[in-house]
């Protein structure tokens, strides 16, 4: 039997984006690539140090609290820190915003670029001192024209943004990307220490099998989610039930909805009223990426994309997935008005 070689040819993210910019043509000036290029070292950064943490005493408190007055890991806050500091030298940003962050933080002059980036560093938090899937998640706005960068360029709907993405760090460090042309999957080889091409054009199935839910809420849930649920627990016609599947990292949830189908959910329900996931740096980013990839993204009520946000912190409910599952999802909650 014929062994077939490694590849020669392997394409790189940098070497990715390169393309689709040389696609894009004149207009594009290399300053998104340039940023991207920030971004991706940013997730090698904080992949090293995310593999490491147990060994090098990163696990555990920082012994600060954060804007929502939550704990903040010490390892939130070297990846809040790894990613402003890159950001800010790329020279391509203008506005930033960090969920670690009660403020937005304009660029000076000296480094002022046209983009601003909306970011969680490293999301679920929860899950980082016991050695599960994590992430940082990000948004990317071009500012308005005539705008120096301001916090009004980025209280902008979703649908506005120009790029969006994730890197999971998982058994593999997976970067996620839209640039508004589709999804692609990186996968990052570490010992070249290059995100190589590995999930060309990800598209999401019309319908799973899977529902990701933090059922522990139930009890606060409102009437729609909770028929909703049923239904897909206790299906007519002889039609098989859905599995559950819930990570607790939002990055890992929505990075297998995306590859596998079905359909993830954060409600707001009788006691988040907004439910838990922020609009701008979690909700607006995996939202974009789902519609990139063929799926879609709910309030249950209003196209997640669409809303206009009036706070960089604010919350949202959320549903997302495969257009068939997100579709009855909407549905219930029409019946039930
Ligand atoms: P965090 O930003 O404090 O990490 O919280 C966000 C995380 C998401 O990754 C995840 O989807 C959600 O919180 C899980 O919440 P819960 O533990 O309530 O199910
Ligand atoms: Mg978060």
């Amino acid at each position: 039997v014929q062994e077939e070689l490694p590849s020669t040819d392997i394409i790189t993210l940098t070497r990715h984006v390169l393309m689709d910019q040389f696609r894009i043509g004149a207009a594009a000036t290399g300053d998104l690539t340039l940023l991207l290029n920030a971004i991706q070292m940013t997730s090698k950064f904080i992949a090293t140090n995310v593999r490491k943490a147990r060994l090098i005493n990163l696990v555990g408190l920082a012994g600060e609290t954060n804007v929502q007055g939550e704990e903040q890991k010490k390892l939130d806050v070297l990846s809040n820190d790894i990613m402003i500091n890159s950001l800010r030298a790329s020279g391509k940003t203008a506005v930033l915003v960090s969920e670690e962050l009660e403020e937005a933080v304009i660029i000076e002059d000296k480094h002022k670029g046209k983009y601003c980036v909306v970011f969680d560093p490293l999301d679920g938090s929860s899950n980082i001192d016991a050695g599960v899937n994590i992430g940082t998640i990000f948004g990317i706005y071009q500012i308005q024209p005539g705008s120096k960068g301001t916090i009004s360029d980025v209280l902008r709907p979703g649908s506005e943004m120009v790029a969006a993405g994730y890197t999971m760090y998982g058994s593999s460090a997976n970067l996620v990307l839209s640039t508004g042309d589709g999804v692609n999957g990186y996968t990052l080889d570490a010992a070249l220490g290059e995100f190589i091409l590995t999930h060309p054009n990800i598209r999401i199935p019309s319908r799973g099998k899977i529902y990701s839910f933090n059922e522990g809420n139930s009890v606060y849930y409102h009437k729609p989610v909770i028929n909703y649920l049923n239904s897909i627990k206790y299906p007519a016609n002889g039609k098989s039930p859905y599995s559950a599947r819930y990570i607790g990292s939002m990055v890992a949830d929505v990075h297998r909805t995306l590859l596998y189908g079905g359909i993830f959910g954060y409600p707001d329900d009788k006691k988040s009223k907004k439910g838990k996931l922020r609009l701008l740096y979690e909700a607006f980013p995996m939202s974009y990426l789902t519609e990139q990839a063929g799926g879609l993204a709910t309030t249950g009520r209003q196209r997640v994309l669409d809303i206009v946000p009036t706070n960089i912190h604010e919350r949202c409910p959320i549903f997302l997935g495969s257009k068939d599952d997100v579709n009855d999802l909407i549905k219930a909650y029409q019946d039930a008005d």
